[in-house]
């Protein structure tokens, strides 16, 4: 499977602590790289060749207690 660039809007974050813990959930799943949390823009970012990654990485995020919206 080839490498994939994921984009997630992650509602919730409201201070560099959010952004933080958003980064160490995505962190804690194995089969990512590159993953990137843009406070600001509401979006984190990581690249994965698993599409079976994307739910969980969702799942560790709303786990954090922020929101994925589409
Ligand atoms: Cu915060």
């Amino acid at each position: 499977m080839s490498l994939q660039e994921i984009t997630l809007n992650v509602e919730g974050m409201s201070c560099s602590h959010c952004s933080g813990t958003v980064q160490k959930a995505l962190e804690s799943i194995n089969g990512l790289s590159g993953i990137n949390v843009d406070l600001k823009g509401k979006k984190a970012f990581f690249k994965t060749d698993d599409p079976s990654k994307i739910d969980l990485a969702k799942d560790a995020i709303v786990k954090a207690g922020f929101s994925v919206v589409p």
